[in-house]
């Protein structure tokens, strides 16, 4: 599809520039926006992506005449250049967005549109998620009078400090690319850094261009070239052959080597290459959050999660892995298990990523380079090298372990409420392997990490960059648009429904088929168990009325009724009760054709997950009056004795 010229009322018409004829044609600052926007096209192995599915967005005083209008206008005389879709939160579109933008492996992305003050500070959250997990989205907030004539306006920050800086700076440290055209003849630079920094892998994140009330609607004579479509290149940056062969080196002094596998394999649809080269050279895959899919459940190479929500079988292979390979992974606390997992006091890291930031970490040798092609490099390097038999057989048995211990959580057969580890399970067996489940915050991200049998690359989407409550509906909306062609599970909690389900009413109005399982446990079972670890007696986890007698919220529990809610807002509703209830609702929801349908069941909050045998730094008052907290002291000091501040073993 290419964009389109046509109908406005500002027809081109020859100009000047420069001295030399120059074809122009006049519209505002944010006609020229949406129409340069729905011309990006990116590319990759030689296939064409419209970089911009759309555009969200909501509409106040400070863009319904400017972005607003433009978007009308291309929908009335471009239909399909960018199609506009409404939501009723500007975070939640924020995390739709980027829901897609994962989905489709960064190569595709949404735009969103805010008004000013608060509708566009609604969407820092977004941004943050965004960039901390690499994700692309690009970010219109509009921004107060660049004139000022009319200044303060509703809305409007005035700061004593200066007159320039409006909230919208805020998004200057959540964003890899940030601007504010304060004048038409800005508009194109800030437009091409903006692309570039999306469809760089390296460097995506939350672009963010901040658009002045007034601006948005000012006309300007815009050369036509500025329009015609335009492809981004992502590239696929290949190893420099120096730094292949320090790889290898390290690798092939390894005996019991580890490959950490990221978001940066799926990212870079290096799932096939990484099978090949682990099953040449029989090095086991532990994977992230993000990576979890890098292989299938199954694979005999699979020890599946890694860290502190990881199996018993990677938390194994990782204490006494010599050489961890870690591909496309920003090595997070939970990866390390707070910098616990890696217990070989030799142990070596090789890093593949295309951030040289990522590379450098835990003193590895860096392949700044893209995960298929480093991949392809070691593969043909490392030609006939292999680790011993017994280590793939060890790999295996310990894999072929946790297989059992997930089927026994599948299956407790917990009373009277069910354990959550059975609702996972079950929503494992209804989904068919393409389906996608998605889920963000609470105690689900941890025991899906463990627990989930992913059986496609992209059948798991856990947010667990930012784990941001109130992403899963928004973002599983995202991820449905962005794969009509699978069944998407959203896993929430009550606590991130209370937070952010409003996306409902989005998918009802889009006609967007979400199966969503709202598991509810009256509270935070997450911090619950957390909190309780940590000597905090549970303290404000659970939604229960304040007690008269007592002063303190351990009453009755609330009489909320969130499916209700849900019914209320145009969704189809089932209430599972139990297990086998909850298979027969869940098989009917996904026979449903059209719209969002919500399955409420409710758990057990104190049955927790099997152990990964490992931890997670978070610290623990050093003095208290309370037993519970010092108890829980000991126990942290205990722990924080394995905590490794420096993992690499040589520079
Ligand atoms: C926006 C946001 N606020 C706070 C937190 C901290 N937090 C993590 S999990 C959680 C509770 C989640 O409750 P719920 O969705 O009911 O899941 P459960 O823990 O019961 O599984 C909280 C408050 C967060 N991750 N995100
Ligand atoms: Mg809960």
């Amino acid at each position: 599809m290419s964009a389109q010229r046509e109908p406005s009322e500002a027809r081109p018409r020859g100009g000047r520039a420069g001295g030399t004829a120059t074809e122009t044609e006049r519209l505002t600052v944010a006609q020229a926006t949406v129409r340069f926007l729905a011309a990006q096209r990116s590319e990759r192995d030689g296939v064409r992506h419209q970089l911009f599915a759309g555009c969200f967005g909501i509409f106040g005083h400070g863009n319904v005449a400017g972005v607003g209008q433009a978007l009308l206008e291309a929908e009335l005389l471009s239909p399909g250049a960018l199609p506009y879709h409404q939501a009723r939160n500007e975070q939640a579109m924020v995390h739709a967005a980027v829901a897609y933008a994962r989905m489709r492996n960064r190569l595709s992305t949404l735009a969103c549109t805010a008004s000013i003050g608060p509708g566009s500070t609604n969407m820092l959250t977004g941004a943050a998620l965004a960039t901390v997990n690499r994700l692309p989205v690009l970010l219109l907030p509009s921004d107060v009078f660049a004139t000022r004539v009319s200044s303060p306006v509703l809305q409007e920050l005035e700061s004593p400090a200066g007159y320039d800086l409006s909230v919208n700076d805020a998004f200057r440290p959540l964003s890899r690319f940030f601007d504010r055209v304060w004048r038409p003849e800005q508009l194109p630079a800030a437009l091409l850094g903006a692309m570039r920094v999306l469809t760089d892998p390296a460097e995506t994140g939350a672009v963010t261009i901040a658009l002045p009330q007034d601006v948005q609607a000012e006309a300007y004579d815009w050369p036509v070239e500025l329009f015609a479509e335009r492809i981004w290149h992502v590239p696929r940056p290949v190893p420099e052959p120096a730094a292949v062969a320090r790889a290898v080196e390290v690798l092939r002094s390894a005996r019991r080597p580890l490959v950490v596998a990221g978001g940066g394999v799926i990212y870079a649809e290096a799932t096939e290459a990484l099978r090949a080269f682990v099953e040449a050279t029989g090095i086991p895959v532990a994977e992230t959050q993000a990576g979890k899919g890098s292989l299938p459940y199954d694979h005999p190479l699979s020890v599946g999660a890694v860290g502190s929500t990881g199996t018993i079988a990677a938390t194994a292979l990782a204490r006494d892995a010599d050489v961890v390979l870690g591909i496309g992974t920003r090595y997070s606390d939970f990866t390390t298990a707070s910098r616990t997992a890696f217990a070989d006091p030799g142990v070596r890291f090789v890093n593949v990523n295309v951030a040289g930031m990522d590379a450098v970490k835990h003193a590895g040798v860096g392949l700044v380079a893209d995960a298929r092609e480093a991949l392809a490099a070691l593969g043909d390097a490392l030609a006939g090298w292999s680790v011993d038999q017994s280590y793939r057989d060890e790999a295996r048995r310990l894999a072929a372990e946790w297989d059992e211990t997930v089927q026994r959580a599948y299956t407790l057969g917990h009373r009277p409420l069910p354990a959550q580890s059975e609702v996972i399970g079950v929503v494992n067996e209804v989904s068919a392997p393409r389906d996608v489940v998605v889920c963000a915050a609470g105690s689900m991200p941890g025991d899906l990490h463990k627990l989930w049998r992913t059986r496609d690359p992209k059948g798991y989407h856990v947010e667990y960059g930012y784990s941001c409550m109130g992403y899963e509906i928004a973002g599983g909306l995202g991820v449905a648009m962005a794969c009509p062609d699978r069944d998407v599970f959203v896993m929430v909690g009550d606590g991130s429904y209370l937070m952010m389900a409003q996306e409902l009413v989005t998918a009802v109005q889009e006609g967007i088929k979400l199966v969503v399982v709202l598991v509810q446990n009256h509270g935070f079972a997450s911090i619950g168990e957390l909190s309780e670890s940590l000597g905090s007696q549970r303290f404000g986890t659970r939604y229960r009325y304040r007690d008269a007698t007592s002063g303190r919220l351990d009453g009755d529990v609330l009489p909320v009724d969130l499916a209700a809610n849900a019914e209320s807002l145009g969704v189809r509703v089932m209430r599972a009760d139990g297990v086998a209830d909850l298979r027969a609702k869940l098989a009917e929801a996904k026979r449903h054709s059209a719209g969002p349908v919500l399955v409420q069941v409710e758990t057990d909050p104190l049955v927790p997950a099997p152990s990964s045998e490992s931890w997670w730094d978070v610290p623990v008052a050093e003095v208290s009056r309370l037993d519970s907290t010092r108890q829980a002291r000991k126990s942290y000091e205990a722990s924080k004795a394995g905590q490794r501040p420096y993992l690499g073993s040589r520079g």
